[in-house]
């Protein structure tokens, strides 16, 4: 039987390149995000029998109880959860950011992400199944205008930690998957559509694409059950760490 992979954020990007990696492997994939019109077109493209759309704002984490009942039974015995959806708003720094960009991204990157993670445990521990949640190289090295971003990915980076101490002896895998910069619409998102800040900062960057990372999160799906990767970092080779920022008093 294939197996069943719950994916968020599925319509774009890093997400939309895993659910594709997934059903060329033979596993089933629910998808989800909140562009309906692309959750359609990937059951098209991937087949309705292989790929089951949820349309739902993670944000919402009331609805997410209806949204897992209305799994229907092939895609119902979840073997992974990859949470992916996620965004970073706006790169002025701290004291010029704007207070609901910054509630945003706690609601998505973590409210979000820790509800459907509570309420999907129970199937993944019947099923001794993974959970491999999507930091990012901003939860450990800081950069400015990164504050709350950074802050919400080094929360996944723990969260993930302390999920695998809590599953000790489940069999439940889990890991911390932390990407540095990927071409996807993550830039368009965080500059509020502004395509030429995005296309110059991948500008002759060879910066990582979403298909990359979906191979790593594939093999780290379907590794030995008795290896656990709890934590991987990955950077295009052009991407590194900067100096530290001194001020001098004039
Ligand atoms: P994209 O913007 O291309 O994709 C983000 C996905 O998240 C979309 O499918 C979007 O779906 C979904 N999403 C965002 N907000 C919500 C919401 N409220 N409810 C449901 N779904 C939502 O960016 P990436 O693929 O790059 O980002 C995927 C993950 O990878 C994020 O967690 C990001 O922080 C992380 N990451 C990205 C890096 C990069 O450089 N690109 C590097 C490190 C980590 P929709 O809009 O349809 O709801
Ligand atoms: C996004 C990666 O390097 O743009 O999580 O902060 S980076």
């Amino acid at each position: 039987m294939s197996k069943v992979a719950l994916i968020t954020g599925t319509t774009s990007g890093i997400g939309q390149a895993t659910a594709q990696k997934f059903v060329s492997e033979g596993w089933k994939v629910v998808g989800t995000g909140r562009r309906e019109d692309r959750l359609g077109k990937m059951s098209e493209d991937l087949g309705s029998d292989k790929f089951l759309p949820l349309n739902f704002d993670i944000r919402e984490t009331h609805h997410i109880d209806e949204m897992l009942n209305s799994i229907p039974e092939p895609f119902k015995e979840i073997d992974l959860l990859v949470n992916n959806a996620g965004l970073a708003l706006g790169t002025a720094p701290a004291q010029s950011s704007k207070l609901e960009q910054w509630q945003q991204m706690i609601d998505t990157n973590i409210n979000g992400l820790v509800s459907l993670t509570y309420k999907v445990l129970p199937r993944l521990i019947e099923k001794k199944g993974a959970i491999i949640n999507i930091g990012s190289v901003a939860g450990t090295y800081p950069y400015p205008g990164g504050n709350v971003y950074g802050g919400t990915k080094a929360f996944v980076n723990q969260f993930s930690l302390g999920l695998r101490s809590d599953l000790h002896g489940t069999g439940v895998r889990v890991t911390c998957f932390e990407p540095g910069m990927t071409e996807t619409e993550f830039t368009l998102v965080r500059t509020d559509g502004d395509k030429k800040a995005s296309d110059k900062l991948y500008e002759k960057a060879k910066p990582l694409t979403g298909k990359d990372l979906a191979d790593s999160i594939f093999w780290i799906a379907t590794m030995p059950s008795h290896m656990n990767v709890n934590l991987i970092e990955i950077m295009t080779i052009n991407q590194s760490f900067g100096p530290f920022q001194v001020y001098r008093d004039n």
